[in-house]
């Protein structure tokens, strides 16, 4: 009897208990790897974050902004240019960071934006900026000025009139995570990254040499809604 008994293999409540076990298994592997991949992307993300501020590019920084006042009105500027930026409409800091330290600054989407004095060039520029965007609804304005804008959800940038020279084949950001996004014009290109990933380039005119606004477009259009951190506009 116990002979014959050996041979039946697993009973449905012995079964039941496998499938459960390798359900969770794959689960927790499936969650496990996702960490893994979020990790790696802001680890690269904040790889090629340094790797801008450690670039000579950085001796034509017109405006570095840290926001790590963490409260007031206004912004300083590391650059050595002198370009303080003034906080403008609602001030609200956040703790929510990149990094997990200092401040970022947080765009209620309706009033709130940052005037500086940083140019950028008409030879070469970079505009480079943390953002947390959790809704996509609206046009989001990063870093613009009145000839030049680099904007989300679906990331785009342009200058002179082409306000979308170069943009993300689809929407990346939104999705309420930090992201690390620059938009780059060297050489008649002008080319976009996402978390150090280059998404798309074009060849465009030149630009002008102007200030720009934080988390606005001329002053009043398609603002910034969400949380921006380290800043940092080059131009030559
Ligand atoms: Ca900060």
């Amino acid at each position: 009897m116990w002979a014959s008994r050996k041979f039946q293999g697993f009973t449905i409540v012995e079964l039941l208990i496998v499938i459960v076990v390798i359900a969770i298994l794959a689960a927790i592997t499936i969650v496990s790897y996702t960490g893994i991949q979020e990790r790696a992307r802001i680890s690269a993300a904040q790889a090629f974050a340094a790797q801008i501020k450690h670039s000579p590019d950085m001796l034509d920084a017109t405006g570095v902004f840290a926001f790590d006042e963490c409260s007031g009105t206004t912004v300083n500027d590391s650059s050595g240019k002198g370009n303080t930026g003034t906080i403008a409409g609602t001030v609200s800091w956040s703790t929510d960071t990149p990094t997990g330290s200092g401040c970022s600054l947080s765009f209620n989407g309706t009033n709130t934006h940052v005037n500086t004095a940083a140019e950028i060039g008409a030879s070469f520029y970079i505009k480079s900026a943390w953002v947390k965007v959790a809704d996509c609804g609206a046009t989001n304005n990063i870093i613009s000025g009145p000839g030049s804008a680099f904007y989300s959800c679906n990331l785009r940038s342009g200058h002179n009139g082409s306000w979308t020279q170069v943009a993300t084949g689809s929407e990346r950001l939104g999705d309420n995570k930090w992201h690390h996004v620059m938009s780059k014009y060297e050489n008649g290109t002008l080319s976009i990254y996402i978390d150090g990933e280059e998404i798309d380039s074009a060849s465009v005119a030149t630009p002008n040499t102007l200030t720009n606004q934080i988390g606005v477009l001329n002053s009043q259009n398609n603002r910034f809604s969400g949380l921006i951190d380290d800043v940092v506009i080059i131009g030559r």
